[in-house]
């Protein structure tokens, strides 16, 4: 018989149940099978695959199936939702995670987009932050938090699906790069991403259709090449985010304005929370540490206690 090549593969879209696999020099997706044995290797996670995975593939005359995943460089992860403990990975080797908030509905939450940015601090993986609904806003009120961000060296873009402001510095930034999309249901990622290409055609959610009935328009993840070079992964949205296995004595780490001024501490212990000498609220007075930022360091240190045990 004659030696055949290994296949590979990238996943491209990836539910609860079932996955799609692009086999390398191929041109139509295809839907493969996860081995069961890849549940096995990987029983702390929710998957054993991610979009943005590279896979050993099988072909039968059943169709795909999923050997092996090959080591990653970096996955955007998050703690599973409701009771479940488990890390849910979310996108694997990805240049850039495209954070999406907004103004308006839902309304911007400076603990939701401080949670995600700690983890993908903690994935190592460069974030930029994009401010949608601009146009659902007053001018202050944009200031007021493109403010904070910046002020922590975050990149940011303001921008508006239904004016297009932004969205030529947007493609711009994807160009060439592999790029999740994340954020809360409904800030507006699929209706960024359709602007972005014509033809990429995501369904996004109608506007007469209520943000409170439950239900996310995009319900997997999935990736779209783009023509300029690149790709982007577009998420469904979630209601809530709890980044996934950061040890509590880290965090202070993924806060970047806390630690550049920790140096101010008496103790190099400090973890800012009403220990003597913690220089963070005369930081805070001198606005140097924006509040709501010290705010949800807080609360991220009391969740991440409370799931991995108390700083000692
Ligand atoms: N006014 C205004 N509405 C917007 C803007 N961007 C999106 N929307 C509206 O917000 C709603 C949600 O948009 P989607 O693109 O479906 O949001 P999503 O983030 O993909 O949501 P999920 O798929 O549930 O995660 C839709 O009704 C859009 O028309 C914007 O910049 N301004
Ligand atoms: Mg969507
Ligand atoms: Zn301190």
């Amino acid at each position: 018989m004659d030696h055949v090549p290994p296949l590979t593969g990238t996943i491209v879209r990836v539910d609860s149940r079932q996955c799609e696999v692009l086999p390398d020099g191929q041109e139509k997706v295809q839907p493969a099978l996860m081995r069961g044995k890849l549940f096995g290797e990987r029983s702390n996670d929710k998957s054993p695959v991610a979009v943005g995975d590279r896979v050993d593939l099988e072909e039968t005359n059943l169709g795909f199936s999923i050997e092996a995943v090959h080591p990653r460089r970096n996955l955007f992860s998050r703690r599973s939702a409701g009771g479940d403990t488990r890390r849910q990975p979310l996108a694997a080797n990805v240049d850039q995670v495209v954070l999406v908030a907004c103004f308006g509905t839902p309304p911007f939450s400076s603990l939701m987009t401080d949670r995600i940015l700690v983890a993908t601090s903690f994935a190592d993986i460069p974030a930029f932050l994009v401010l949608n609904k601009v146009d659902q806003a007053k001018r202050n009120k944009i200031e007021e938090i493109a403010t904070t961000y910046r002020q922590i060296n975050q990149p940011l873009l303001l921008t508006s699906a239904a004016t297009c402001e932004g969205v030529d510095e947007l493609r711009d930034l994807l160009n060439g790069k592999l790029s999740v999309f994340y954020g809360l249901s409904g800030v507006g990622k699929s209706s960024l991403l359709n602007l972005i290409e014509d033809g990429l055609g995501i369904l996004t959610r109608e506007v007469s259709a209520s943000l409170n009935s439950g239900r996310h328009t995009t319900t997997y993840a999935r990736r779209y090449p783009l023509q300029a070079g690149g790709a982007v992964i577009d998420t469904p949205g979630v209601r809530s985010f709890k980044p996934y296995g950061i040890p509590p004595k880290e965090l202070r780490l993924h806060f970047p304005d806390l630690s550049a001024v920790a140096g101010g501490c008496q103790f190099h212990s400090c973890y800012h929370r009403g220990e003597p000498g913690c220089y963070i609220p005369a930081a805070i007075e001198q606005g140097l540490i924006f509040e709501t930022r010290y705010r949800s360091y807080v609360q991220i240190l009391a969740e991440l206690e409370e799931e991995y045990g108390a700083i000692r």
